[in-house]
C-alpha cells in the first residue's frame, strides 16, 4: 500500500516536472528560398525536402501579396499585412511628399518599414525573449528603433553554411532565449532570373541544390538536439515564369519618356506623370494588349493596393510572361512580379516541429495567414492583420478543425447511417409483423387440410 502511494506520488511529480517543461516558450525558426515556386514540388525531385514534409505538414500553394515580389511578400509574411498595408509596396519605391528613394540595395532608412511591426520586433518587446536572423528583408533596418538582438547585414557573399552556423549557435546560446530567428537563402530566385523555369537541366541542378542545403539544416538540427523541439517552417515569397524576347512591351514606342518619371518598371510598372495624367493614361491605354493600364483609383479591390502614398498614380501590369522595357532588349529569361491569382506566383510552405501535425497536407492557405499562426506558436499577442488564423488550424497540433470535405464527408456519412438505420428499423419491424398473419394462414390452412392427408 505504501509502496503504491510512493510510486503513485513520484509518478505525480515527474510527470508534473517533465511536462513543465511545455510553459517553456516554443522557438520558431522560419526559413526562406527564395522563388521557390510551388510546382517545383512536383515537377523536381526533392529527397530531404519530402522527408521533413513526411515529419510534418504540407501546403501545397500559398497564395501570395500583389506585387508578387520579394521586399514586399517577405514582409507581409512577417507583419500579416497587404503591402498597401505595411507600406513596402514594391522593391523600388519613391515617396512625393520626402522626396525619398527605396531600392533592394538602398534600404536600411526606417522610414519605409515603420507602418508595420514585424514579428520579430514584436517578440522582442515580450519580457526575456529575444530574436535572431540570417537575413530576410529588415532585419538589418531599426524598425520602431529595435533590431533582431542577433543579426547580419545583408550581404549575399555569406555562405549558406555561415548564415546556418551563425542562426543555429545563436537559437542555442542565448539569454535570454531567441525564439524567433530568420534564415533567408537567394537561391531558386537568382537562377530562375538567369534561366527561366522552363530550362529544366539548369533548375533540375539549382532545385537539387537547394534540396541539399535543406537537408544540411535539418542534418544540422539534428546534431545539435535542436530537431525535435524546434518548430521550423520553410517557405518562399513567390515562384517565377517564362519570359521572352519574343514577349515584350516596349513604353518608349508609346509615351515620350520625359513626360513622367519611372519608379518601377516590369512586370508592374509604376508612373508619376509629369504632365496632365489624363493624356499620359490615354497614350498608355492603347499601348499594348498584354498590359493593363490602371489609374491608382481602378486599381482592382482584389489586389488589395491602392491605398498608400507610394503607390504611384498610373500603374502597368503586363501579362504572364510579358516583360516590359525602355527600348532595350530582354535582360532576363524569368520574372516574378505578376498578378498573385496566377499559380506560378505561388510559393508553398512545410513545417515540421511540436507545434505542427505530421504527415498532414493541405491544398492552400494565404501568405498572410502565417502571421497569425507563427504569433499563435510564440504566444504573441497579434497585431491588427489581414491574415486568417482559421485558415491554418488543421496544420497545429493544438487546434481542433475541420476542414469543408470533411466536414461533407462526415455529413453524408451521419446521413447514411442515419438511412441505413431507418431502413433496418422499418424492414424488421415488417419483419416481425409479418410473419403472425403468415403463421395464422399456416395454421389455417393446416387446420383445413387434415383430408388431403
Ligand atoms: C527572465 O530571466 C531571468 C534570468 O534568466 C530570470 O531571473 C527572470 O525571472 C526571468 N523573468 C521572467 C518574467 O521569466
Ligand atoms: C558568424 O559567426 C562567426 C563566429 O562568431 C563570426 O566571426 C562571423 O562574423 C559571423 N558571420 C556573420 C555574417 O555575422
Ligand atoms: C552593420 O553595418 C553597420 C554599418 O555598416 C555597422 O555599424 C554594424 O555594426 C553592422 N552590424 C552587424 C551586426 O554586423
Ligand atoms: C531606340 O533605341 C535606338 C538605339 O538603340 C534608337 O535609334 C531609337 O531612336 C530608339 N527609339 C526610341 C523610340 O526611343
Ligand atoms: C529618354 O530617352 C532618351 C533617348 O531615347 C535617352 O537618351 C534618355 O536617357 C531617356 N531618359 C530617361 C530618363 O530614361
Ligand atoms: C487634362 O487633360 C484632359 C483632356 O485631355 C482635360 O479634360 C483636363 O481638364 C486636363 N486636366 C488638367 C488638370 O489639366
Ligand atoms: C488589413 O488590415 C489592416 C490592419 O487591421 C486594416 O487597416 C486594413 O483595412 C485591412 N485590409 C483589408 C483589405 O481588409
Ligand atoms: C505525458 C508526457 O508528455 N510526459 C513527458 C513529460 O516529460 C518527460 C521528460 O521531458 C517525458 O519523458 C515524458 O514523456
Ligand atoms: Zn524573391
Amino acid at each position: 500500500m505504501k509502496l503504491l502511494v510512493i510510486l503513485l506520488f513520484s509518478g505525480l511529480i515527474t510527470g508534473y516536472r517533465g511536462n513543465s517543461s511545455h510553459s517553456l516558450p516554443s522557438k520558431l525558426l522560419l526559413v526562406s528560398f527564395d522563388g521557390f515556386r510551388a510546382d517545383y514540388l512536383q515537377d523536381y525531385e526533392f529527397p530531404h525536402l519530402q522527408n521533413f514534409i513526411k515529419e510534418g505538414v504540407l501546403v501545397e500553394h500559398v497564395k501570395n501579396v500583389f506585387i508578387t515580389k520579394t521586399f514586399p511578400n517577405h514582409y507581409s509574411i512577417v507583419t500579416g499585412l497587404y503591402e498597401e498595408s505595411h507600406g513596402i509596396v514594391a522593391n523600388s519605391m519613391y515617396d512625393a511628399s520626402t522626396k525619398k528613394r527605396f531600392s533592394d540595395f538602398d534600404d536600411k532608412d526606417p522610414f519605409w518599414w515603420n507602418e508595420a511591426e514585424p514579428i520579430w520586433v514584436t517578440n522582442q518587446l515580450q519580457e526575456n525573449r529575444s530574436s535572431a536572423a540570417a537575413m530576410w528583408p529588415g532585419t538589418d533596418v531599426p524598425i520602431h528603433n529595435t533590431t533582431p538582438s542577433y543579426f547580419m547585414n545583408y550581404s549575399s557573399s555569406v555562405s549558406f553554411e555561415e548564415r546556418l552556423n551563425n542562426i543555429t549557435m545563436w537559437l542555442m546560446n542565448s539569454n535570454p532565449p531567441v525564439t524567433f530567428a530568420t534564415l533567408y537563402w537567394e537561391e531558386p530566385d537568382a537562377s530562375g532570373h538567369k534561366y527561366g523555369p522552363e530550362d529544366k537541366e539548369n533548375m533540375y541542378r539549382v532545385l537539387k541544390g537547394i534540396d541539399d542545403l535543406i537537408g544540411e539544416l535539418v542534418h544540422r538540427l539534428k546534431v545539435l538536439g535542436l530537431w525535435e523541439n524546434l518548430n521550423v517552417i520553410i517557405t518562399s515569397d513567390h515562384g517565377m515564369t517564362q519570359c521572352s524576347k519574343e514577349r515584350l512591351i516596349n513604353l518608349d514606342l508609346c509615351i515620350d519618356n520625359s513626360s513622367y518619371t519611372l519608379v518601377d518598371l516590369t512586370p508592374v510598372a509604376a508612373l508619376l506623370p509629369k504632365i496632365n495624367i489624363t493624356e499620359v493614361y490615354n497614350k498608355l491605354k492603347v499601348c499594348d494588349p498584354h498590359m493593363n493600364v490602371y489609374l491608382k483609383e481602378e486599381i482592382p479591390a482584389r489586389f488589395h493596393y491602392q491605398h498608400n502614398d507610394r503607390i504611384q498614380p498610373i500603374i502597368l501590369v503586363a501579362d504572364e510572361g510579358w516583360t516590359i522595357v525602355l527600348n532595350k532588349s530582354l535582360s532576363k529569361l524569368g520574372d516574378h512580379g505578376y498578378d498573385n491569382s496566377l499559380s506560378s506566383m505561388h510559393p508553398f510552405l512545410a513545417a515540421h516541429g511540436p507545434a505542427f501535425h505530421k504527415g498532414y497536407k493541405q491544398s492552400t492557405i494565404n501568405s498572410v495567414d502565417i502571421y497569425p499562426m507563427m504569433c499563435h506558436i510564440l504566444g504573441l499577442k497579434p497585431h491588427p492583420n489581414n491574415g486568417t488564423f482559421g485558415h491554418t488550424k488543421c496544420l497545429l497540433v493544438d487546434q481542433w478543425c475541420i476542414n469543408l470535405p470533411e466536414a461533407i464527408g462526415i455529413v453524408i456519412g451521419a446521413l447514411l447511417v442515419l438511412t441505413t438505420l431507418t431502413c433496418l428499423i422499418i424492414i424488421m419491424q415488417n419483419r416481425l409483423s409479418v410473419p403472425r398473419p403468415f403463421s395464422r394462414l399456416q395454421l389455417q390452412e393446416d387446420d383445413d387440410d387434415p383430408l388431403i392427408e
